[in-house]
């Protein structure tokens, strides 16, 4: 029975690392920018006194931080073969041992600077991960230690297992266990280190006709918590099919635009960016986005225009669309009108909010067709356009039961009150945003408590292209409320009431938003 401590302590290591494997690679694939270990690694210098540190680097010299994290990983194998061991008499010891160190390595992500929620998923992968193989591996220990029990002792002859079968089943998924750490640590790796040289390259970019974002004059409404009118870049929605997003060096992005043309014209990223900047303020939204919703997002975008790259092709007749695809392999059809059309700023983004475009938002080049949803037109880290039909093609969302055509639909949204707040009575901001691109909108009504629509005040706008905020005031008893919103389009048309999902080409409907009014206190 000696032998079998090691056994259960290598079912601890072999778990052990096998959950850190998975942890790293969900970090590195989620660039999350290093793994939970160097995290908690990170906290150990931060709270490491200076004249220790001092000392350490002295001793150590630039291994310093290489050395501690060998450290962590030592002292981590220690516990991992410790857990092993007690999994032998208990299933609850190891899991204690497993969660407490998930919780450090979730503290020391937690407190790392503008750590998200999100980037805690590495440590629950992992706990997650540890708990899945220690039960894979402890159970044919278990069965094994009854095999041999049964074998020596004789006491049970028709006991199925052979204890030689349950040690290969053992020693199998060990192996197998050691060898997906090992590939996951590799991958993790390699799709690390290509983000962070992309991340790099980014950071370093200088585009000359790129002007920062300066948000017009009286666009706000100034109450508070209306969206911002510009969304930073971080707070932009993202929508995308990528598990892991294209990391593509600008040096190496190429757009190839073919098909029904005269010639097939190849821009390298240095032909792009020589060219002439257009600039504009354009909100995008996702035909995903539910009434109210926030797949939505208005952004200051710098590009060169489609419409001249299209005619350096020359487009022949015929032809009624433009397929996009993604060096991810996504597409998206697209209508050649509007991407030739001399009034709209349909662009080959470089830029979003004046920075080079970010890696999730399709670095290093994307299209931005005001007008139209996402998911026809926007397409993130574009390698290719074909001129072709629309009767020849099929886009990836197209494929699924979306509409083929995508212009985005009117309309309108509450941003104050929020659903469900609760305010003091008496007079009350009401706010949003209301939206109908490329078309306009001409005015915005509110109504409280399915009473008459009374108009809304509205911002200014710099064109058509984007969302335009509102504001307006009502008056409101104690007790329970409902607010909705409708806008009107520049063309006449008032938004329609019909309650429609999001497929096939998006949502409609009034957003109604109900909140609680609280008597005033008086006698402050
Ligand atoms: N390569 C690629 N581009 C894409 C998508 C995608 O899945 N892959 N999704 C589209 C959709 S549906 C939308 S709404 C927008 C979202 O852009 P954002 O993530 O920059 O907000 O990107 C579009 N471009
Ligand atoms: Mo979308």
């Amino acid at each position: 029975m000696r032998t079998f401590r090691g056994a259960w302590s290598l079912a601890g290591l072999v778990t052990g690392f096998a959950g850190l494997a998975a942890s790293y690679f969900v970090a590195m694939v989620m660039t999350i920018r290093d793994a939970p270990l160097v995290a908690v690694a990170e906290q150990v210098i931060r709270a490491t006194p200076g004249v220790i540190a001092e000392r350490a680097i002295r001793i150590l010299g630039h291994h310093d931080k290489a050395f501690l994290q060998f450290v962590i990983f030592v002292l981590c194998g220690v516990l991992f073969a410790w857990a092993g061991r007690l999994a032998r008499r208990t299933w609850w010891a190891p899991t204690v041992v497993f969660g407490v160190l998930a919780v450090v390595g979730g503290a020391a992500v937690w407190f790392q600077r503008g750590a998200t929620t999100l980037d805690l998923l590495p440590v629950a992968v992992g706990f997650a991960t540890w708990l899945v193989c220690l039960s894979l591996l402890t159970e044919p220990l278990r069965r094994h230690e009854l095999a041999l029990a049964a074998a020596t002792d004789d006491l049970d002859p028709s006991h199925e297992d052979h204890p030689d079968h349950t040690r290969r089943t053992f020693l199998l998924r060990s192996g197998a266990m050691v060898v997906a750490g090992v590939v996951l640590g590799v991958v993790g790796r390699a799709v690390g280190r290509g983000r962070r040289h992309v991340e790099e390259t980014r950071r370093l970019l200088r585009l000359p006709g790129v002007t920062p974002p300066a948000v017009p004059e009286g666009v706000r409404v100034g109450v508070e918590g209306v969206s911002p009118w510009m969304t930073p870049n971080d707070d932009f929605y993202r929508i995308d099919t990528a598990i892991v997003v294209p990391t593509i060096e600008p040096a190496d992005w190429q757009l190839r635009i073919h098909g029904m043309v005269d010639r097939e014209v190849v821009v390298t990223y240095q032909q792009l960016v020589a060219r002439q900047m257009t600039e504009a303020w354009v909100t995008l939204n996702c035909v995903s986005n539910e009434v109210g919703g926030n797949l939505i997002g208005n952004a200051w975008w710098s590009g060169v225009r489609i419409a001249d790259l299209l005619e350096l092709a020359g487009v022949q007749p015929g032809a009624d669309a433009v397929l996009q695809t993604s060096e991810d392999g996504w597409t998206c059809g697209t209508p050649l009108g509007v991407l030739t059309d001399s009034q709209r700023d349909a662009m080959l983004a470089v830029a979003m909010n004046g920075k080079p475009l970010p890696i999730d938002h399709g670095f290093p080049v994307r299209t931005i067709v005001p007008g139209l949803f996402g998911y026809v037109s926007a397409c993130k880290w574009v390698v290719e356009m074909k001129v072709t039909r629309f009767a020849d093609i099929e886009a990836y969302w197209t494929g699924k039961g979306w509409s083929e055509k995508g212009p985005v639909k009117m309309s309108s949204r509450i941003d104050v009150p929020r659903g469900g707040a609760e305010v003091p009575s008496g007079l009350l901001a009401v706010a949003g945003v209301a939206w109908a691109q490329h078309v306009g909108i001409e005015g915005v009504e509110i109504a409280l408590d399915g009473g008459p629509w009374r108009p809304a005040r509205i911002a200014a706008v710099p064109s058509d292209d984007t969302w335009v905020q509102w504001a307006a005031t009502v008056d409101v008893g104690p007790g329970d409320h409902t607010v909705k919103v409708r806008a009107t389009d520049r063309s006449g048309l008032v938004q329609t009431g019909v309650v429609r999902d999001v497929v096939p080409d998006g949502a409609t409907g009034w957003h109604t938003v109900g909140f609680t009014a609280k008597e005033q206190d008086t006698d402050g």
